[in-house]
């Protein structure tokens, strides 16, 4: 028997790994580093590597004693470490090899190989649609979905609309995977969705309604699962000579559009587009905010960081009624930490994470004219980052869960009949 396994798991080991993507080559090796600046110089190098546009910051530099994630491929570490020591920077590790746990990672989701939706894995675009439309069919009494647009590649984009007895009520708009390699955000979003419509939350549900768009980058999503684990931007064709595609959909947001902490090179993982709303999807999911009426609160979860941020992203100045928006995330942070213990910090866009503009929140608050404007970056503080383990989407839906009872109470109280 013993025999046998040793001659019969390599094999199947070796299919496995060969049927990930090829990106996993580039990335074996690869390493994600932190390091936090104490001096001007320290800070200024990194805002310089990160100009240069050779590694990409899973976490970007922002201020004295705020930790800064780079991840850097095999054959570029030395050069890196070099840059970083002439500065003093002293370099933590936080993955050792990123190409290992993502080919891990696949090798899990393969095995276990669940195509029907549920959260104890990570699911593709086909699996999550699907699903969507299911519960639609089965609580039609609760919940509709409308395809709202079609991607670049031609993906349908859907809306699912959720309250009892009607739309004629304070909404709450949420959505999910703006930038394709966050997956903790479509698999809270979905766990949220999926919570509100089998709970007893008939109460919630009759003075609120909820519009859900779980996946609003299927194209760059879809690619994360095929080519690209990391693929952060959306998938459309660029003047780029070197090839590069897509751009950031959080940067391509008309307001304040490209003035700060957002690139005019295509290459860039923070490219802000060729012009405002130049991204279809994002265009799809603009006119839906602007048709719906009645939006108290717009929510886009992203990952990672546990940050619970609100307008603005381009400026430091804080808007006039920033404390309404204080005080409400000060309530559902609490909701939140109450379950896991999970530490989150709250602020302006701005003052806690960078200065971005042309950020989707910064629209709906600004344009869109929704009070309450939310970014949410969910878990976790780096250890995983983006390859956050399919073991913490549960805990991770289950707190944000109620952060979002507490949102949705709110609106309820000060703006339901
Ligand atoms: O940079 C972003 O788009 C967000 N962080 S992430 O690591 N998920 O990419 C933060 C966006 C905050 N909001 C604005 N800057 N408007
Ligand atoms: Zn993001």
């Amino acid at each position: 028997m013993r025999a046998v396994l040793s001659v019969v798991l390599p094999l199947v080991l070796l299919v496995l790994v060969s049927a990930t993507p090829t990106q996993h080559y580039a990335l074996q090796g690869a390493k994600v580093v932190r390091v936090v600046p104490h001096t001007l110089g320290q800070l200024n190098h990194l805002h310089q590597l990160l100009m240069q546009g050779s590694y990409d910051f899973w976490k970007e530099p922002r201020a004295l004693g705020s930790p800064v994630d780079i991840m850097v491929t095999l054959p570029a570490q030395e050069q890196l470490m070099a840059s970083l020591e002439s500065h003093s920077l002293k370099v933590q590790e936080r993955l050792s090899d990123v190409g290992k746990v993502i080919a891990e990672q696949e090798a899990e989701r393969g095995q276990r190989g669940a195509k029907a939706m549920d959260w104890a894995d990570y699911h593709n675009y086909e699996t999550i649609t699907a699903w969507m439309a299911s519960l639609a069919a089965q609580h039609p009494d609760l919940c509709s979905m409308e395809q709202v647009g079609t991607s670049y590649e031609g993906r349908p984009m859907y809306l699912l609309t959720i309250s009892k007895g009607g739309t004629d009520k304070p909404g709450i708009f949420i959505d999910g995977d703006i930038h394709a390699r966050e997956w903790i955000s479509p698999a809270v979003v979905t766990y949220m969705v999926n919570q509100l419509l089998t709970g007893s939350h008939d109460d919630l549900l009759s003075s609120v309604v909820f519009y859900v768009m779980p996946v609003i980058n299927p194209d760059g999503y879809s690619y994360t699962f095929t080519d690209d684990r990391l693929w952060r931007k959306t998938r459309s064709h660029t003047d780029s000579v070197f090839g590069c595609m897509g751009a950031d959909p959080n940067r391509n947001w008309d307001f304040h559009w490209n003035e700060v902490g957002a690139s005019s090179n295509p290459c860039s993982e923070t490219y802000a587009g060729p012009h405002p709303f130049s991204e279809v999807e994002m265009q799809v999911v603009r006119d839906q905010i602007t048709r719906l009426g009645n939006l108290k609160v717009y929510l886009t979860f992203h990952s990672f960081s546990q940050l619970w941020m609100y307008p603005w992203g381009f400026t430091t100045d804080l808007p006039s009624d920033w404390k309404d928006l204080d005080d409400l995330a000060q309530d559902a942070v609490k909701a939140l930490t109450a379950i896991h213990g999970t530490h989150y910090e709250i602020g302006s866009s701005t003052n806690t994470i960078y200065a971005a503009a042309g950020g989707s929140d910064d629209w709906a608050k600004g344009v869109g004219g929704v009070k309450y404007a939310y970014t949410v970056e969910l878990r976790d503080q780096g250890n995983y980052g983006f390859l956050l383990p399919r073991s913490q989407i549960i805990p991770t839906g289950e707190e944000t869960f109620e952060a979002l009872k507490v949102v949705g109470s709110f609106v309820k109280n000060t703006y339901g009949k």
